[in-house]
């Protein structure tokens, strides 16, 4: 069971509560895309992937960024419990999707880069580790259901 401390869920809770779901969502799985280009295997009936352009401009992949945010604001509800309250898309992940679960940290540290980058001098290094524990218990989460 992880513990976290009322700093640490105020900063993520704070981060939340402040972030543009089309912007950074978007952002960050386009990065991870262009940046790691084997990821782009798992979509391959979202349209034009053909370069790093034609990712940016995609309304599919715009759409599930913010989809993905929505997933990790699952787990900002469910701080005490992520595991549970990421079973299912664990296993969506795994027996569905297929997806190698390697690809959870890389689309993590996109994530991070795109939220630095916004946040810009209010990403302390406080910051940055509360970040980056609740990343780290997200992807640890959805790699659960798989064996
Ligand atoms: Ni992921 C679907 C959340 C990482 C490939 N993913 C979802 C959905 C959520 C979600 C939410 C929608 C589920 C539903 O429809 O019920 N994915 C997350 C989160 C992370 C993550 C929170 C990590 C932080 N997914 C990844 C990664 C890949 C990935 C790293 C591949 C590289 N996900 C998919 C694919 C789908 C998907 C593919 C289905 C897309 C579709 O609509 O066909």
């Amino acid at each position: 069971m992880v513990e976290w401390s009322e700093q640490e869920r105020s900063i993520i809770t704070g981060i939340f509560a402040n972030l543009d779901y089309e912007e950074i969502g978007a952002k960050a799985l386009c990065r991870c895309l262009i940046v790691y280009p084997w990821t782009q295997r798992y979509f391959g009936s979202f349209g034009n992937l053909y370069n790093a352009d034609a990712i940016k401009t995609n309304p599919n992949i715009a759409a599930h960024g913010v989809k993905i945010l929505h997933g990790l604001d699952r787990a900002v509800k469910n701080m005490d419990n992520i595991k549970a309250a990421y079973a299912e898309l664990s296993v969506l992940h795994s027996e569905k999707l297929h997806v190698d679960p390697d690809n959870f940290k890389l689309l993590a540290d996109c994530l991070t880069i795109v939220v630095a980058a916004k946040l810009g001098s209010s990403f302390t290094a406080d910051t940055q580790a509360a970040w980056q524990k609740f990343l780290a218990v997200v992807v640890s989460a959805l790699g659960r259901q798989y064996h």
